[in-house]
């Protein structure tokens, strides 16, 4: 069986090369491939990633400015991040990721607003140092509870060599506010992942190094920061209910829900933890390196990895620590057993394939398979070769690996593969489901979530069910479920 769906998987990418001219094809075969647990030197070990996308070709990648304004400093609800550029870019990158806050929008908190220096030809021309100078003054006289800005910088700022460094800094002695410029322009690197690194470099220089905010900070031996965790509709908060009920304290919260005050005491934590490794695993090195803080990677995706999680984070602390671990895990476990119970008869044996960003491909594999259900194909929109290695653990059966896929790729992969249910994002969501295919957003969780943690599980599995077990599916139908008519 493991056989046949590795032949056909094999023959899929076969496929899919075929059609490509040669330069391409040589290209993109480098980029897929198949890997299973027994698979001595597989996908996971060979793919190349991290590339330039082939010009032409509908990337579903985002980028620099995606993975600085809109992953990571975004949610830190109580600064101002004003979008640098053109107004597009912060219209686009608003609300959309459902990164969940608590506060008074447009008082002391501002998650959901679109702050713009809205350039226009003439700042092109002229530079936009003028404007942007206006626009933080503007800031500090309309909304003086904000905690400090962020300028985000979009493609022209980097073109036209405006310094917004000096902005920055001269608005930062004037206010005596954090005013922090991140050269994130749209066009630098080759997807959004470098957006997360020069954003990890900023508040590595610039919040990490601001002891004021940690000076009279008062530790716990207990005392714990969730690093890369941005509380898409609300999985923070379901995370930090279980590290709470485990006895640990969370000072800081990285970045959903974030205070700037929660990203300067970080270095006070005993142990960071890691939810999205590819998105932070900068900024835990450098506080490894410079405040011996160790760090360590969890997963809270379904119950058997939650439960694994806790174990090693409760590990790390010793003691009592681990008594009260032990009883939170027996407290959730009949709660998670009879969600399984409820849902498994109709996912079992169901066939998935995902496409995801950085994390989640690997991440989620094992909530499906709690509920029984099978991944037969995942792939980043921009993992490195680190992520690619620590996805083989993930693996059950034989897998097809897609890295920086393209509308056309995913589409006949999924034409061959026959999934029950697709999983990946808004722009390949309308795709599947004119196809007649069950789909699942997996980026902002449709409109839905929390996902991590026990509690969530819950909400996990009603949404499979919801989606795959649906009547609307019985009055489309697959392409290949389809009789050809006049053939
Ligand atoms: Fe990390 Mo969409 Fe988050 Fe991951 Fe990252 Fe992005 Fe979110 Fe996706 C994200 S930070 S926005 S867990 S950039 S869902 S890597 S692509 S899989």
């Amino acid at each position: 069986m493991s056989e046949m769906l590795e032949e056909l998987q094999l023959e899929a990418i076969k496929e899919v090369l075929e059609v490509y001219p040669a330069k391409a094809a040589k290209s993109r075969a480098k980029h897929l491939g198949v890997d299973s647990p027994e698979g001595v030197k597989g996908a996971c070990d060979t793919t190349r990633s991290n590339k330039q996308t082939v010009p032409g070709v509908m990337s579903q990648r985002g980028c620099a400015y995606a993975g600085s304004k809109g992953v990571v400093w975004g949610p830190i609800k109580d600064m101002i991040h004003i979008s640098h550029g053109p107004i597009g870019c912060g219209q686009y990158s608003r609300g959309g990721r459902r990164n969940y806050y608590t506060g008074t929008t447009g008082i002391d908190t501002f998650g959901t607003m679109n702050f713009s220096t809205d350039f226009s030809e003439k700042d092109i021309v002229f530079g936009g140092d003028t404007r942007l100078k206006k626009a933080l003054s503007e800031i500090d006289e309309l909304f003086p509870l904000n905690n400090g800005i962020s300028i985000q910088s979009e493609c022209p700022i980097g073109l036209i060599g405006d310094d917004i460094q000096a902005v920055a800094k001269k608005h930062k002695s004037e206010s005596s506010k954090p005013t922090i410029a991140v050269s994130c322009e749209g066009f630098r690197g080759v997807s959004q992942s470098l957006g997360h690194h020069l954003a990890n470099d900023a508040i590595r220089d610039e919040v990490m190094t601001d002891t004021s905010a940690r000076s009279d900070f008062q530790s716990t031996p207990y005392d714990v920061a969730i690093i890369g965790d941005y509380n898409i509709g609300g999985d923070a908060w379901a995370t930090r209910i279980l590290l709470e009920e485990m006895g640990l304290r969370v000072i800081a919260q990285w970045t959903g829900d974030a205070t700037y005050k929660e990203m300067a005491i970080a270095p006070k934590s005993k142990l960071n933890l890691l939810h999205c490794y590819r998105s932070m695993n900068y900024i835990s090195r450098h506080m490894e390196q410079e405040f011996e803080i160790p760090w360590m990677e969890y997963n809270f995706f379904g119950p058997s990895n939650t439960t694994a999680s806790l174990r090693k984070i409760a590990e790390f602390f010793g003691g009592e620590i681990v008594a009260n671990t032990e009883a939170v895990i027996a407290k959730y476990t009949k709660m998670t057993d009879e969600v399984i119970a409820k849902y498994k008869s109709k996912l079992e044996g169901k066939k998935v394939m995902l496409y995801i960003g950085g994390l989640r491909p690997r991440h989620v594999i094992g909530a499906y398979e709690d509920l029984g259900m099978e991944i037969i194909g995942t792939g980043y929109e921009f993992g490195h070769g680190d992520d690619y290695k620590r996805t083989k653990e993930d693996l059950s059966r034989s897998t097809l690996i897609y890295d920086d896929a393209n509308e056309y790729e995913l589409e006949q992969f999924v034409k061959k593969l026959r999934p029950d249910l697709v999983a990946a994002g808004v722009k390949e969501k309308y795709v599947f489901q004119k196809m007649g295919l069950p789909f699942r957003q997996m980026h902002s969780w449709d409109y839905s979530g929390p996902y991590h943690g026990y509690d969530a599980f819950a909400i996990f599995a009603k949404d499979m069910d919801l989606a795959m077990n649906s009547p609307v599916w019985s009055h489309t139908k697959a392409p290949w479920d389809k009789q050809e008519v006049g053939a």
